[in-house]
This record gives structure tokens, C-alpha cells and sequence, in this order.
């Protein structure tokens, strides 16, 4: 078994022997080798043949040659780089080379890379022998530099980073759709139950999970992904939320509790799904799963039956549904879900289903709704413990205030579509978060309060799509902040590197880039940003989506990070700048969704349930109804008793802001370590690299931000010895026989190289030089070496 870990190690670096291979050495200088813009490829490799002014003429591989203009090539790194570990290494920092060195890595199913702070893990889809006991025994313990780039690297190094500096570590994972962020983010959690189970001192140390709070973290996810996770087109185990899980441990490094917030459950697929996506998983898992006794106390139907459902049973490849049903039950029994717990959470999710089948009718030249059949309501009553007629009247004629008078209200067919869509998605909601309490109960169950954590960030990247709404607006404003830390964590860092090798450098903050935009959206006032004008917009009884996108263009047209679209087809359309690139959204419901209304009289009656467990799910709404329950499509206001703590009505933006805020202080406390997590091409396919894919990607998740920040200060960084070793044929007989210390020796083939004092510094430990300054070295070197293997070779031939 010990040799079946060695021969996977192949998947985690290569021989030297092939990296040597390809394009040699000699090849690279003699041909000049550069990257020219390619649609198909992103680039492609070319050698320069002739200088012309601001043209160049170039010979592709296939003999084909071309005339590229100067700005537009991009020059090759010698061949020692090739798909080096660390693309900080890279002397020639730009585009072509990231890429290709990602895709040559991919290519040989090398899919971690680091890139200075980050590390980049391109998604394999297919399953390598890289997350074994085996392998996670390699990197225990190891130094980043020691082990090849991995995912268990970045963990362990912030698990130890975590124990000796006493500082709370974050992982971070982003990316798009399908990437691979939950996938990474499993395997840190399981790496770390192995290291911080076998770390309890039990006897045998054999890289198994032992612990009983670590076989329940384990069994979080899939509980969680039951509820959250859906098949979209992009991925099959789409999580449609967004997750921070923090992990405590005590002072030995020993796991004792974890917690985990999540973050903008899309709740709307409940009630509707795009074509071949699915709802959440749980509605496929238990109406194909529950079977007798469950399945009649469930009220369950056939998936045909279910509106709600909108293409029935939608199928995902590999997986039985029924099994999956089994496999969550299990799950929550391990995190010691209760029988009835597990019963009360099913009956919810029939529940939701249900809802979707009550049919209203218009009457009265549409002025009220009507139901001509309460079966489903009754299904609906029966499974929350509620009564039906009260639960018909509170839909149909609620009670709401007009002025000071409380009245019933007929409501027209739109109005009580709107209620019972809105009540199935609050009522999802509303699960989830308690179930996400329930779990946390367990996870918490020691309540010792850890010494330090380490924490794992799982949320969506970037997104740009065709029709860019509110949830679009969130997430990316996340983006930003997390952007604006890594940049601002660089910026420490790096002028902390310099000044501890004694050189004079004032590197830029870059984070501070970021501030405009963040502005345009969170700023409270003076002038109110997107968010706030938003919440604005929301009291005022005549407001409508036109008259927000209105009262932002007149707020913020002169916003350099704010612009109206060039085609005014669309009246609520507006864009916003974003690091990543322009986002046109449009801002129809923006209005609804901020304000996310409910019927308050059906949420009384929850409140009030025979069911102890759908109790305890509304069990705040008391305080909370006429907040959450300022409803402008149904009219009904709270009941009078809760009318005075109306001043609590809190706005999805502006909970979200306030959730963010302090997740972001959370991280800011921390030591992040960035994993950028690539999607390979849009057909689920492994061995293919869209390259052009790639490359956008790697512009909005900040790498390629990253490096052109890089390129302002002096990115390659060589130790002395190294760089003497490596370069003292370029300065042959200016160092003195005998010892030298490596700083002065440094100092003194610098003088003899003769470059540009700008190009380069000296620190106490090592070399810095500007970004291409190496390849230039490496260049004249491999002119040296063939200078002296002729002359060998001359001298070698006169004694034949
Ligand atoms: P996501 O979390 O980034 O998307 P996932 O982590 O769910 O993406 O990955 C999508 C799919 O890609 C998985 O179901 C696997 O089939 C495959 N995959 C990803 N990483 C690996 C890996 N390291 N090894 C093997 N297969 C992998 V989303 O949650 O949609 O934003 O909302
Ligand atoms: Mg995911």
C-alpha cells in the first residue's frame, strides 16, 4: 500500500526528468520564443523571425507566419519554469504564461497551483487518488515549499499557523459555478478531521476520523446539502447558498466545536425551476425515498402531482435518489436528530410541496380569489397542525389595517398566489435556518470555547450573466470585499517582506481601489448608495422599481463606478463598474425582493400550531410580525399587539449588509489563504481546457489582479546562494577564490552584470528583481554554457 501512495504522487509533481523535456533549453533562446493572442487557444507559441518597427514577424509552430504588433506578444519563460509550482516564480509575469503553465499542469493532471497568495485549483472532473489517507499522511507536518501544491498544503500550513502564532486562520474559496469551492472545502474539513482526530493521542495513528464531533462535522454537509444543494445546469451539486464553517480547536490543536453560518439561501427554487434543474435535492430524496407509514404520514404524491415540481422527477446521473434518502436520515440520526425532529422536518418540505397545488379562482370580475377546492389546503393544515378554515381566511380576506381600523380584506387571485408563493419560500427558509441551528447545536455541544479557530469560506464568485438582478448585486459586492482583503493582506505582506529585507520600496495599497464601488453599494449616506436608496425607495407608498433606478441615476450619475447602459431599451437597467468588469443589472422587483413580504395572519396561526416542532419554526414571529410582514402585495398588516415593534423591519439588503459586515470582520481577524477555484469548460468534461474560459476567470477571481500588483514592485525573489550558483558563469572571475558571504558576493556579480539599478535590489537574504529580469539572465547563461560546451567539445575533439 506504501507503493500505491508513491505511484499517486505522480499526480502531484512530476519527475524532473519530463520537466526538461519539450521545448529544451537552447530551443528557447535560439528560436525566440514569445505568445501571440489566439481566439481559439487564448495564445499560441511563436519565434520571432524579423523587427519591424511596431511590427513583428512571427513563425507559428505549424510554419504559418504572421505579423503581430509589439504591445500584443507576450514573452515566453525559459523552459525551467515549465509548470512550475509557484507562478510568483515566473520571471515573465503575464497572461499567456499563467495560462499555459495551468493548462500544462491540468494537462498532466497537476490541477493545484500556487500563484503567489493564492493557490488556483483547476477542477479535474474525474477523480484522482489525491485525497487518500495515504496522501494526507505526506502532508502533515510539511512546509509549503516542502510538499507539491495542494489543498491539504494550504490547510496544514494554517492549522500550524493557527497553533504557533496563536492567529485565527480563514480559507477562502471562490469561483464560479461548478468550479469546485464545495469540493475543495470538504476535503480541508476532512484533512483536518484526520490530523485533529489522530492528534487526541489515540494509540493508533492511522489517519482515520476517530472522534465522535468529528464523525458529526462530517455528517454536516451532507445534511446540509440535502437542503441547500440543487442540480443546475452548471453543476449537479449546485449549493444555492453560501457557507462560512468555523472550526475550533483548544490549544493542542485538539477540535472542539465547530459552527457554521450560511448565507442567501435562493429559497425561490422551491416554487420554480429553470428547464432540466431541480428543486432542492430533499423533495426528490423524499418523495422518492419515503415509502408506507412515512409516506402516508408525509401526505405524500407522486412527482407528477406537484405543481411546485415544475418538470417532475428530474433525474441526477449517478445518483439514486431513494438511497439518497436513506444516506440523510442516517445523517441526522449521527448528528443526533431526534425521530420527531426528523418526522417535523419532512412534514415542512410536504408542506411546501403541497402549498404549490392549492388552486384559486377569480371572481367577481377578478376583484376577489376564491378556492373551489381545499384539498390541498387541507393536506397543507393537517401536516402544520393548523386549522383550515382559519388558515382559507387568513389567505382569502386577512385581516389588515386601514388607518386605525383593522378590516377584512378580500384579496384578488394574483395577491393569494403571491401569499402562498411567498409563504412555501419563508417556510423553506425558515427550515433551513433551523436546521442549520440544529446542526450547530451538535457541533457545539462541548461549549469550550476554543483557543483559536480556523474557518472555511464556500461562497458563489463572480457572476456576470445575461439578466443580472438583486441576488447578482450581493454577491458581487461580496466579491469586492473579499476582493479589497486580498488585495490589502498582499499590500501587508509584501511591504512587510521588504522591509525585513532592508529595501526601500513603497508598494501601493490596492485595496484601496476597491473602495469606490464598495461605496456605491453599502454607503449609508451623503449620498445614500445602492443599498440604502433601495431601502429607501421601500417606504414610500408609491415607490415603484422605476422610480429606485430613477432616483439612482439622478444620485449617482456622476459615480465613476456607476453608468447608465448605452441602450435604453430597458428602464430599469443601470451598471455598475466592478473590479471584475461591467455588470448590467436590472433593477425590475428589486423592490419586492428587499422587502421579501409575508401574510402575517397565516404566520400567526403557524405560530400557534398543534405541531410543537412547525411551533417552534414561527416561534419568533411574534416579534417579528408587521416587520417582516409589510406587505405591499397582500395589504394585510400584523395584528395590533406587535404593531409598536414595527421599527425593527429589517430589509433583505440590509440584513445581508449587516451579515456580510461581519463575516468580513470575522476575516479581516484572520490569516486568509485564498483558493481560486478554476471551471475547466462548461461540459463537465475532464481532459478539456477551455482556454478562453480560463482566462476570463482568471481576471474576475483577482489572479491576474493579483500579479499585475505584482508587477509594480519586484516579484522574483532568489536566495543568495542560489542565485550564485545558478548565475556565477555570467561573473566568472569577479568573486575571489576561497569564502565569501553570499550577500557580498551577490553585490559583486551585480557590478559586474551592469543593470539597471532599477531593475533590482539587494536584501539581507535574498535577490529581487523586476518581473523579465531573470529570463534576460537565463538567457545570456544558456549563451555562456554553449560557449563552453563548443569549446569542450573543440577541446575534447583535438585529442581524438
Ligand atoms: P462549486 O461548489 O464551485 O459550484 P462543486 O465543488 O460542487 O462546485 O464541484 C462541481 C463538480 O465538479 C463536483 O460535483 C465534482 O463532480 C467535480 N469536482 C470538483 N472538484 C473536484 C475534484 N477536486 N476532484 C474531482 N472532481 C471534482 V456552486 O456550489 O454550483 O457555485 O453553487
Ligand atoms: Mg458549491
Amino acid at each position: 500500500a506504501a507503493d500505491s501512495a508513491s505511484d499517486d504522487s505522480k499526480f502531484l509533481r512530476q519527475d524532473d526528468d519530463f520537466r526538461n523535456s519539450g521545448v529544451g533549453q537552447a530551443d528557447w533562446s535560439a528560436k525566440k520564443m514569445v505568445w501571440i493572442p489566439s481566439e481559439k487557444e487564448g495564445f499560441e507559441a511563436a519565434s520571432i523571425k524579423e523587427e519591424k518597427g511596431d511590427d513583428v514577424l512571427v513563425e507559428l509552430a505549424n510554419g504559418r507566419k504572421a505579423t503581430v504588433n509589439k504591445d500584443d506578444i507576450q514573452k515566453m519563460n525559459p523552459p525551467k519554469f515549465s509548470k512550475v509550482e509557484d507562478m510568483a516564480a515566473l520571471t515573465c509575469l503575464n497572461e499567456a504564461s499563467v495560462l499555459h503553465n495551468l493548462k500544462e499542469r491540468y494537462f498532466s493532471s497537476l490541477i493545484y497551483t500556487y500563484s503567489g497568495l493564492f493557490c488556483v485549483v483547476v477542477n479535474p472532473y474525474k477523480m484522482l487518488p489525491i485525497y487518500s489517507e495515504k496522501i494526507i499522511q505526506i502532508y502533515k507536518g510539511k512546509k509549503r515549499h516542502e510538499v507539491p501544491p495542494h489543498i491539504y498544503s494550504i490547510t496544514d500550513n494554517a492549522y500550524r499557523n493557527m497553533m504557533q502564532e496563536r492567529e485565527d486562520q480563514s480559507i477562502l474559496c471562490t469561483g464560479e459555478s461548478g468550479a469546485g469551492k464545495t469540493e475543495n472545502t470538504k476535503k480541508v474539513i476532512q484533512y483536518l478531521a484526520v490530523v485533529a482526530s489522530s492528534h487526541k493521542g489515540s494509540k493508533k495513528d492511522t489517519g482515520a476520523v476517530s472522534g465522535e464531533l468529528e464523525k458529526q462535522l462530517l455528517q454536516a454537509n451532507p445534511i446540509l446539502e440535502a437542503f441547500g444543494n440543487a442540480k443546475t445546469i452548471k453543476n449537479d451539486n449546485s449549493s444555492r447558498f453560501g457557507k462560512f464553517i468555523k472550526l475550533n480547536f483548544d490549544v493542542t490543536g485538539f477540535l472542539v466545536g465547530a459552527n457554521i453560518d450560511t448565507y442567501l439561501l435562493e429559497k425561490s427554487r422551491c416554487i420554480r425551476q429553470a428547464k432540466i434543474e431541480r428543486a432542492f435535492h430533499i423533495f426528490y430524496y423524499m418523495v422518492a425515498g419515503a415509502k408506507d407509514q412515512l409516506k402516508e404520514e408525509l401526505l405524500l404524491e407522486d412527482f407528477g402531482a406537484y405543481r411546485f415540481l415544475v418538470a417532475g422527477h428530474v433525474e441526477v446521473p449517478g445518483q439514486e435518489d431513494d438511497q439518497m434518502f436513506i444516506e440523510t436520515l442516517e445523517a441526522m440520526e449521527i448528528m443526533g436528530f431526534s425521530e420527531d425532529e426528523r418526522t417535523g422536518m419532512m412534514k415542512v418540505v410536504s408542506t411546501v410541496l403541497q402549498l404549490g397545488n392549492i388552486k384559486f379562482n377569480k371572481e367577481r370580475n377578478n376583484e376577489q380569489a376564491t378556492m373551489p377546492d381545499n384539498t390541498a389546503a387541507q393536506k397543507v393544515c393537517h401536516l402544520q397542525g393548523i386549522n383550515v378554515t382559519d388558515f382559507t381566511r387568513s389567505v382569502l380576506t386577512p385581516r389588515i389595517k386601514v388607518g386605525r381600523e383593522v378590516v377584512q380584506k378580500a384579496q384578488t387571485k394574483e395577491q393569494a398566489d403571491f401569499a402562498i408563493e411567498a409563504l412555501a419560500k419563508a417556510m423553506y427558509e425558515r427550515l433551513f435556518r433551523w436546521i442549520l441551528a440544529r446542526v450547530n447545536k451538535t457541533l457545539d455541544k462541548a461549549k469550550r470555547k476554543g483557543a483559536s479557530f480556523l474557518g472555511i469560506l464556500d461562497i458563489a464568485g463572480f457572476e456576470i450573466f445575461e439578466d443580472n438582478s438583486f441576488e447578482q448585486l450581493c454577491i458581487n459586492y461580496t466579491n469586492e470585499r473579499l476582493q479589497q482583503l486580498f488585495n490589502h493582506t498582499m499590500f501587508i505582506l509584501e511591504q512587510e517582506e521588504y522591509k525585513r529585507e532592508g529595501i526601500d520600496w513603497a508598494f501601493i495599497d490596492f485595496g484601496l481601489d476597491l473602495q469606490p464601488c464598495i461605496e456605491l453599494i453599502e454607503r449609508p449616506n451623503n449620498p445614500p448608495g445602492i443599498l440604502a436608496l433601495l431601502d429607501e425607495e421601500c417606504w414610500f407608498p408609491k415607490a415603484t422599481d422605476l422610480s429606485f433606478v430613477e432616483k439612482l441615476m439622478n444620485t449617482h450619475t456622476s459615480h465613476c463606478k456607476f453608468s447608465k447602459p448605452k441602450s435604453l431599451k430597458d428602464k430599469t437597467a443601470f451598471s455598475v463598474l466592478h473590479y471584475a468588469g461591467k455588470v448590467d443589472y436590472n433593477g425590475a422587483n428589486w423592490l419586492t425582493k428587499n422587502m421579501d413580504p409575508l401574510n402575517d395572519n397565516v404566520t400567526a396561526l403557524l405560530n400557534n400550531s398543534s405541531n410543537p416542532f412547525i411551533q417552534d419554526l414561527w416561534k419568533d414571529v411574534d416579534r417579528v410580525v408587521g416587520l417582516e410582514t409589510i406587505t405591499k402585495m397582500s395589504e394585510s398588516s400584523a395584528p395590533s399587539a406587535t404593531k409598536s415593534k414595527k421599527g425593527m423591519f429589517r430589509t433583505v439588503g440590509q440584513l445581508y449588509k449587516e451579515s456580510l459586515g461581519k463575516l468580513m470582520t470575522t476575516l479581516n481577524n484572520t490569516q486568509p489563504n485564498f483558493i481560486r477555484c478554476i471551471i475547466p469548460n462548461h461540459e463537465k468534461r475532464a481532459g478539456k481546457l477551455d482556454a478562453n474560459l480560463v482566462l476570463e476567470q482568471l481576471r474576475c477571481n483577482g489572479v491576474l489582479e493579483g500579479i499585475r500588483i505584482c508587477r509594480q514592485g519586484f516579484p522574483n525573489r532568489i536566495v543568495f546562494q542560489e542565485f550564485r550558483q545558478r548565475y556565477e558563469i555570467l561573473a566568472a572571475n569577479c568573486i575571489p577564490k576561497g569564502f565569501m558571504d553570499g550577500k557580498q558576493a551577490c553585490q559583486l556579480m551585480m557590478k559586474h552584470l551592469d543593470l539597471d539599478p532599477n531593475l533590482f535590489r539587494i536584501g539581507q537574504s535574498k535577490m529581487f528583481f523586476r518581473t523579465g529580469v531573470l529570463a534576460q539572465l537565463e538567457e545570456e547563461r544558456d549563451i555562456k554554457l554553449t560557449v563552453v560546451i563548443i569549446a569542450f567539445q573543440a577541446h575534447a575533439r583535438s585529442f581524438l
